[in-house]
């Protein structure tokens, strides 16, 4: 079920084009990486992307992203995962990898208590530069050390995540644990986001006495960010388009 691929970000910075023109593909959802040097970012991404753990992975320099492709509700779904360096002097333009992202995963290891206090200034930084729409999982890595080398209280972290409106999970890139639960459940509220967003941009178009999106993009929070593709290829009325989403997705109107 999973299509991946990767590609490093240093001379390419936008959600690939390419994506959101293969024509099975009905969303291709970005979410960035973030948090400190060392937390398990790269290791993360690559259990999910690809199953794959590496005990001596080098800090990541630049920007790279991977992608793997999944059904959600019944949507084809490319989740496009950029990983970035934690290490400051390795990071690059912070605007640029943040635009487009519809989610975030902020990741701190919960054997190292600074990661952790890191966390509300990594937010800052998401809040700055990202869409504010953005939905972010706040991750405690490296749960598998959690008998012997835990730092951080799961409480604390809970309470932090309640106090901000983050969702929250702690995860082993090392053993799996809880990382694709972490993913499916960002990718299922971007979907909620995006789909609410749709319908609502539906009802405003048919205020505005539009008739039809035929032949537009669903560009929904930014562009590139999010495409309808299904929509586009059934050249769908937004009576159309208001079907299709309140059948695709539980929303209270
Ligand atoms: N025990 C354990 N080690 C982990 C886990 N995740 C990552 N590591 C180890 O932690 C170290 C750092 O992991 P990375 O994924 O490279 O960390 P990063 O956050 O990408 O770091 P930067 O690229 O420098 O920002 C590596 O030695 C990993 O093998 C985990 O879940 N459990
Ligand atoms: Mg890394």
């Amino acid at each position: 079920m999973a299509e991946e691929e990767g590609g490093s970000g240093e001379e390419e910075w936008e959600p690939e084009p390419e994506a959101v023109r293969v024509p099975e593909m009905d969303y291709v959802f970005k979410i960035v990486v973030v948090g400190d040097s060392g937390v398990g970012k790269t290791q993360v991404l690559g259990r999910f992307a690809r199953d794959e753990f590496y005990f001596d992975s080098k800090s990541t320099i630049g920007v790279e992203f991977q992608t793997r492709t999944l059904t959600i509700n019944r949507k084809s779904i490319k989740a496009q995962i950029w990983d970035t360096a934690g290490q400051e002097r390795y990071r690059a333009v912070t605007s640029a990898y943040y635009r487009g992202a519809l989610g975030a995963m902020l990741v701190y290891d919960i054997t190292k208590r600074q990661s952790f206090d890191h966390v509300a200034r990594w937010l800052e930084e998401l809040r700055a530069h990202a869409d504010n729409s953005i939905v972010v999982m706040l991750l405690g890595n490296k749960a598998d050390l959690a008998t012997t080398r835990r730092a951080v209280a799961r409480e604390d972290a809970i309470e932090f995540a309640e106090e901000q409106g983050l969702f929250f999970s702690e995860t082993s890139a090392l053993s799996g644990e809880n990382v694709e639960s972490a993913f499916l459940m960002l990718l299922e509220e971007i979907h909620r986001v995006v789909s609410r967003k749709a319908l609502e941009r539906c009802g405003e178009d048919a205020k505005n006495g539009a008739s039809t999106l035929k032949g537009t993009n669903l560009s929904v929070l930014s562009e590139g960010s999010m495409m309808e593709t299904s929509a586009m290829k059934k050249g769908s009325s937004c009576g159309t388009c208001l079907v299709h989403v309140v059948l695709d997705t539980p929303l209270t109107l």
